[in-house]
């Protein structure tokens, strides 16, 4: 007899964009050969649990009559490309969502193998096709991330990528991107040789001529991170080290070499915010978007009456909405008619998604957390499980304070590898055993700065305490319009 083994399966959608009838099939994709949850993640994807051995084949191959793939989705290889998520966000955004989905392709592995493997295709082991200029025949030394932000929204978290474009547009022209290079989030609780980083800003690449410098500039970075990143410890092998190792001048140095010119200095750009854009808004070209709450990315029907899943399945069978998903693991309905708009808003009340929509609080709204148990093998404690009930008792803990209107963004991973991007939140939880957290705080609303543990390894019980103490003193000693997390990294971490 052989172990009931149980696999997970991530698609590759970069920029989060999936069309209705792709979201018919995953939808009965999941409840066929998965435990029917359907997961969107902090990276804009897709990812089904549960799938058995001899479901995985038939997942996989569902899923490309319809176009989807896995490839890349994990591994030491450039993973899903993300994007601000919003077409509210700019009348660039469509060309921004392209750039996602070329980067992708570029660079995808090129070898056959995924459609060798999973999709019955002759086997043929040809090395001179199997070729990789890119990965040749080592791949990268780690995992590598790239995102694309349209200012001022920093929803995707840019400066948490390997590489992070910000695209600079002018009297609504793209001019051409920032570069910032070195960004990466987790450590290894007691090691202090691994840390969170925030990517640093090499310079600009303009795009006004041509992509070509851009596509250049993306494909060396990788490059020096193949040839200088650090093969022998992973733990160190991230860019964030090499770029530290070689520093960033040098980083600079040697990329410039590569593509043959140098970059311009970086453009001026602001961030303001990362939240997503709930409920209904209008887009210039007359577009309507409807973008759904989904506690920490699991579509299901919830037990309060919200019938979630069974509405964006009715959704995407009108065949009139599109999907977006969000690196803060909502779904945007997008691209609706005017004509359209009122059948889906009658089928999102008809299962109560607009009420649980509206109804959550600020913190719930601005709260995300990791996978962790019962299926992530490297959590230390509970996340997505554990952080609705949590969210409830601290919502009561910021009525007392009369603060709920404030958005507060709290994060929690179940370790300090940072899915859930926990480092870059106002109030982070990193779990360190069951039922325990460090509370990190002092980050900031717009991603621009890590925060720092303020207590380690507490229970519930403590953590309400010191969240108590703490929103007394913010709402007590607070700067006029002071956000917490700047609060709390200007008086409580000092
Ligand atoms: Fe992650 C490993 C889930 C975003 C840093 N991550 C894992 C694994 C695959 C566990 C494993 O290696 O066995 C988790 C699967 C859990 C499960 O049961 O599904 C997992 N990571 C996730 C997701 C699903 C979290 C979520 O709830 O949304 C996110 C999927 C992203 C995607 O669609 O591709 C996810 N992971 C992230 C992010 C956030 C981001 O990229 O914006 C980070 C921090 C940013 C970064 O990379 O620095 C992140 N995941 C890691 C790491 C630490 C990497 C490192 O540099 O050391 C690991 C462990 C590893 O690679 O060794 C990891
Ligand atoms: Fe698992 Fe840790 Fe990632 Fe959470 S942060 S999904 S516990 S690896």
């Amino acid at each position: 007899l052989e172990r009931l083994y149980s696999f997970m399966i991530r698609l590759r959608l970069p920029g989060g964009f999936l069309t209705p009838e792709q979201w018919v099939a995953t939808h009965h994709i999941a409840g066929e050969n998965s435990t029917g949850v359907i997961k969107i993640t902090t990276r804009q994807t897709l990812q089904l649990h549960g799938i058995v051995k001899s479901k995985t084949k038939p997942t996989i191959k569902a899923f490309n009559q319809v176009g989807l793939d896995s490839i890349a989705a994990c591994g030491d290889v450039n993973r899903n490309v993300v994007a601000t998520a919003n077409p509210l966000e700019s009348p660039l955004h469509e060309r921004i969502y392209q750039y996602a989905d070329r980067i992708s392709e570029y660079l995808l592995p090129k070898t056959r193998s995924y459609y060798d493997v999973w999709l019955d295709e002759e086997k043929i082991y040809d090395k001179v096709e199997e070729e990789d200029p890119l990965y040749q025949d080592r791949y990268l030394p780690r995992k590598f991330k790239i995102g694309l932000v349209i200012p001022p929204n920093n929803d995707s978290d840019v400066f948490a990528q390997d590489l992070g474009l910000i695209a600079i547009i002018e009297n609504n022209e793209l001019k051409g991107f920032n570069i910032a290079v070195g960004g990466g989030l987790s450590f290894t609780h007691g090691n202090p040789d691994t840390y969170a980083r925030l990517a640093s800003i090499l310079g600009f690449v303009s795009t006004e001529e041509s992509d070509e410098k851009l596509f250049k500039t993306v494909y060396e970075v990788l490059t020096v991170q193949r040839d200088f990143g650090n093969r022998s410890d992973r733990k160190r092998a991230r860019v964030k080290y090499t770029i530290d190792n070689l520093t960033v001048e040098g980083y600079r140095k040697e990329l410039e070499s590569r593509i043959g010119f140098e970059l311009e200095e970086a453009r001026p750009y602001q961030l303001t915010t990362r939240k997503d854009h709930y409920g209904w808004v209008q887009t210039d070209n007359g577009a309507w978007h409807y973008t759904v709450f989904v506690e920490n990315g699991r579509v299901l029907d919830l037990e309060n009456g919200a019938a979630l899943k069974t509405a964006l399945l009715e959704v995407a069978e009108t065949g009139k909405a599109n999907f977006r998903f969000t690196c803060n693991q909502n779904v945007i309905l997008s691209d609706i008619t005017p004509e359209d708009k009122a059948l889906i808003e009658q089928i999102l009340v008809k299962h109560n998604v607009i009420p649980h929509t509206e109804a959550a609080s600020l913190l719930r709204k601005n709260a995300m957390a990791c996978v962790a148990l019962p299926t992530c093998p490297l959590a230390l404690a509970e996340a997505q499980r554990y952080l609705p009930e949590l969210i409830t008792k601290v919502d009561e803990v910021v009525a007392k304070h009369d603060l709920q209107d404030e958005e507060i963004i709290i994060r929690m991973t179940g370790c300090p590898n940072g899915c859930g991007r926990s480092v870059l939140s106002e109030i982070g939880f990193i779990g360190t055993a069951p039922g325990h957290y460090n509370l990190n705080l002092g980050g900031d609303h717009e991603g621009e700065r890590l925060n720092r543990i303020y207590r380690e390894n507490i229970d519930e019980a403590t953590i309400l305490q010191e969240l108590d103490l703490a929103f007394a003193n913010f709402k007590e000693n607070r700067l006029a319009g002071e956000r917490f997390g700047d609060f709390a990294n200007r008086v409580l971490l000092n």
